[in-house]
């Protein structure tokens, strides 16, 4: 059933992708408008081979849209959102403000699509770029037996803080491999070449930062278990797209490598790389431009016969953030949610 479109923070770095995905996707769009903050109103997309004028968002923009893609910050989430909702289209929204709402799912549709049914505001939360990977990968071992604890260092790029950060990125990364000064990071917290930096984010009362808890909190919530411990260090590295995660996963009782790597072979959303079989490993140059999530290095825990270590990685851009929100709204047509 084609349905009528909006996109919302059309001209971000992650609006600039869905639109993208929703075209290589062959979304079933009948009516499809571009909206953005007032500074990019006027400005022209294109979708599909078209040209499109952005409009600024508005109340009155939402009349007759069934489903809204919005990349914003959250404070304007906070303001639309429910606007657009109210106007009886289903939001799915990028930003951090309904995540831990109860009443709106945080939805990754190879975990828990189920939980759509379930967006009692008309909203749902697309999680974070760390948590939505981590739980493609953990999914398929949950059913296998049941998570006790995840320990996960991660190896986000650049990416993760938008243009700006590429911007920073490329100015540092160019300067630094000249021998000349580095100039002052802008939008990363400190030098990113040559460099790794665990405090990329901002540092809650816990002593975690929010990236961390943000994986904390929205890996319980998509894996539906809040009794699953989760112990994060997120950490900024010097890549331009792809986050990488190094995870230790602690079951119920012992799960088999072998075990492990079938059911991570035939995952949904997974494309496995098995270093021992074929010498191929996952690395951010191969999950760049890709809506999959990339697994391998899968090992025993020697400290831990019911642990087993692993390494994640995906485009933080695509499947940690637009790729997955197209496939919400896929999955919110498909199963007739949408109205
Ligand atoms: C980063 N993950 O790499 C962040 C960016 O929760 O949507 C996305 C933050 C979020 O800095």
């Amino acid at each position: 059933m084609p349905v009528n479109v909006a996109v919302v923070g059309a001209t971000g770095a992650v609006g600039d992708l869905i639109r993208k995905v929703l075209a290589e996707r062959s979304f079933p769009v009948k009516s499809i408008k571009f909206l953005a903050s007032e500074k990019s109103a006027g400005k022209t997309v294109e979708f599909a081979g078209k040209p499109y004028p952005v409009e600024s968002i508005r109340a009155e923009a939402f009349e007759g849209v069934q489903i809204v893609l919005s990349s914003t910050p959250s404070s304007i989430s906070k303001e639309f959102s429910p606007i657009a909702a109210k106007a009886g289209a289903i939001v799915v929204d990028n930003s951090s403000a309904w995540r831990m709402d109860p009443d709106c799912p945080l939805v990754v549709p190879e975990v828990n699509a189920h939980e759509l049914h379930n967006a009692k505001k008309g909203i749902v939360a697309n999680p974070n770029c760390v948590a939505i990977p981590l739980c493609v990968a953990l999914k398929p071992l949950h059913d296998l037996a049941p998570v006790r604890r995840v320990v996960v260092a991660t190896y986000q790029s650049s990416s993760g803080k938008g243009a700006k950060g590429l911007i920073d990125f490329a100015a540092q990364a160019s300067a630094w491999a000249a021998g000349q000064p580095v100039p002052a990071p802008t939008a990363h917290r400190a030098q990113l070449a040559g460099n790794v930096v665990t405090l990329d984010w901002t540092l809650d009362p816990n002593g975690f930062t929010e990236e961390e808890n943000k994986v904390i909190n929205e890996t319980r919530k998509i894996l539906g278990d809040q009794t699953i411990g989760v112990c994060p260090t997120c950490v900024r590295v010097p890549v331009k797209v792809a986050h990488s995660e190094a995870v230790t996963v602690e079951f119920a009782r012992p799960v088999s490598v072998a075990d492990a790597k079938a059911a991570l072979a035939k995952a949904p959303g997974v494309v496995f790389m098995d270093e021992v079989v074929d010498g191929r490993f996952p690395q951010p140059i191969h999950a760049e431009g890709s809506d999959h999530t990339f697994v391998g290095r899968v090992r025993q825990d020697p400290s831990n016969p019911n642990a087993l270590c692993l390494w994640v990685v995906a485009d933080n851009l695509r499947k940690g953030a637009a790729s997955n929100a197209v496939q919400c709204a896929e999955e919110l047509v498909k199963r007739g949610i949408v109205k």
